[in-house]
């Protein structure tokens, strides 16, 4: 071939090349659109390790949880960060113990933003792999930065901590202000009546639980005396803001409705969505259609309700073709308790129910009940149904997800469990510390080792063991998993060997013997 010929083929292979190289990048471009896949965490307000009928409830139907979590990795040693709201919410979002912010603790309605917008977040982590991101539900993570002026634009919030969408309640259903918040906006406020909220002091010639007890249609039974919204007595005080007003028995259609409009929004990008429903978190209101569901009173109800919320949710991402592009992790906060401040009948029509599932404590607890919750995740067709005995905690669905979609791991507390979550490997954590008020405790391999700590070993409120005593407990969770026999004493080596792998993670001495917070 001649050397003229050499250099025009040369010349027509290139140019061929050049043609094609567009297409190419335009095609990988949508493939990889189409294949990032979506994430939901769908995340629940005090549901227990028992709740749950692929978890051993009987007397609770819940087949839309059960769909998925018997269709994907049930994990057995799920952790919460916490045995309360906004620790945990914090270590799932943030991917850091919640024990390293010294105000991680939960928060009134008029607490600051806890996040500090410097801070790397899930939704944070995920924009540079270009990804929406939404919250609908209960926030508890504190808003704006000092006195919050609610009939302006409440910042900053989750909007400012990486949520492109956020349609929240402030803190809990049974704090103050019970309004929604519309991307820093209250929903439906009318300017001729604002709102007003005090955590100290009462307005004048407002109503309270306290001093009005005929006008509550719930009663109160500790705390939740002040002002009385929909007749449910209320933590702190609220004035003004009528229209404002959330009713409490259309919540969850409402926080439903928000979740599912958001994905049809979404539906043609990948997105990320943190669907925190507030179930079954006191005052435990069903909807009409729910009362009576269960013969469990209020909380099996909203359960029942929260279940049809699922199936109805999951029924949207069916419609729009987005299951088998669709990563769900399921879980709640923290462990259950019954009487949380309401007299509502929890124990009384309890029945043969077991909200903890087995397990020891509850809600507010360092034993299992307080941590070990639900914690499942799904995606059709990616995800092979399996039992994992894992140890896996929710601070750890960052780290994962940064693998799954190709980010930067951020490196924090947060480990990547990503195959433990996909189901193909059942390693799991070392280790994990655990956290109830303001108290820590650890658990390694089958180990759970509590610290001493002073105040009452039982809560009496809600009548809960929280697992204060004088000594160090230990427990074997693979022979004892109801902890029923602390076998500290018997066993000097383990309890040193944790004690010094405890205290390396943890920082300080001895992180026991701190008064117990009572919330
Ligand atoms: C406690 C409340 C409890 C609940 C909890 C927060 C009293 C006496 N008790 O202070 O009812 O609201 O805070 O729950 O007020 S959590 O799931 O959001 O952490
Ligand atoms: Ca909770």
């Amino acid at each position: 071939m001649k050397t003229s010929n050499l250099i025009s083929s040369f010349l027509i292979v290139l140019a061929f090349l050049a043609s094609c190289a567009p297409a190419k990048k335009k095609e990988a471009e949508t493939s990889e659109k189409t294949t990032k896949p979506n994430i939901v965490v769908i995340y629940l307000d005090d549901l227990g390790y028992g709740d749950v009928g692929a978890y051993g409830a009987t007397e609770i139907a819940t087949p839309h949880m059960d769909a998925l979590a018997n269709g994907g990795v049930r994990f057995t040693n799920g952790y919460a960060t916490s045995a309360t709201c906004t620790p945990s919410r914090y270590g799932l979002l943030t991917g850091v113990y919640p024990w390293r912010n010294k105000d991680a603790k939960i928060l009134p309605g008029t607490a600051p933003l806890l996040i500090s917008t410097e801070q790397m977040t899930i939704p944070k982590m995920l924009k540079p792999a270009g990804y929406h991101t939404g919250i609908v539900g209960k926030w508890h993570l504190g808003l704006g930065s000092g006195i919050v002026n609610w009939n302006e634009r409440v910042s900053p919030g989750p909007n400012e901590v990486g949520f492109d969408y956020a349609y929240i309640m402030a803190a809990t259903q049974d704090r103050v202000p019970t309004v929604y918040i519309d991307n820093g906006n209250v929903a439906n406020l009318d300017p001729n009546d604002p709102i007003e909220i005090d955590y100290k002091n009462n307005f004048e010639g407002q109503p309270t639980g306290k001093e009005n007890p005929e006008l509550c249609e719930m009663k109160w039974h500790h705390g939740h005396n002040s002002t009385i919204i929909n007749g449910v007595p209320r933590i702190g005080f609220m004035k003004g803001g009528e229209s404002a007003r959330w009713k409490d028995v259309d919540m969850a259609d409402h926080f439903l409705a928000k979740a599912q409009a958001y994905v049809k929004a979404h539906k043609n990008e990948p997105f990320f969505l943190y669907y925190a429903m507030q179930q079954p978190h006191v005052p435990r209101t069903p909807h009409p259609r729910f009362v009576g569901a269960t013969t469990l009173g209020p909380r099996g109800d909203v359960i029942a309700e929260a279940d049809w919320c699922i199936g109805e949710f999951i029924k949207t991402l069916e419609a729009e073709g987005l299951m088998e592009n669709t990563l769900i992790v399921f879980s709640s906060d923290n462990g259950p308790v019954l009487n949380d401040g309401y007299y509502d009948d929890a124990v009384e029509k309890l029945g043969d129910h077991t909200p903890a599932g087995g397990l020891r404590g509850g809600k507010y607890s360092l034993y299992e009940a307080g941590t070990r919750v639900p914690f499942f995740t799904y995606w059709k067709g990616k995800i092979q149904p399996k039992v994992s005995d894992a140890l896996v905690c929710q601070m750890d669905v960052m780290a994962s997800i940064a693998e799954l979609v190709g980010v930067e791991n951020p490196n924090l507390d947060s480990q990547n469990m990503l195959a433990e979550l996909m189901g193909t490997s059942d390693k799991g954590r070392d280790e994990l510390v655990l956290e109830a008020t303001s108290r820590t405790a650890f658990r390694k391999g089958d180990w759970a080792l509590i610290p001493p700590y002073k105040g009452k070993p039982v809560n009496t409120q809600v009548n809960i063991e929280v697992g204060n005593g004088p000594d160090y407990q230990l427990y074997n969770l693979k022979e004892d998993i109801g902890q029923q026999k602390d076998v500290a004493a018997e066993n000097p080596e383990k309890v040193a060997e944790l004690k010094a792998a405890f205290e390396a993670i943890r920082g300080d001495a001895n992180a026991g013997v701190q008064k117990l917070e009572l919330h």
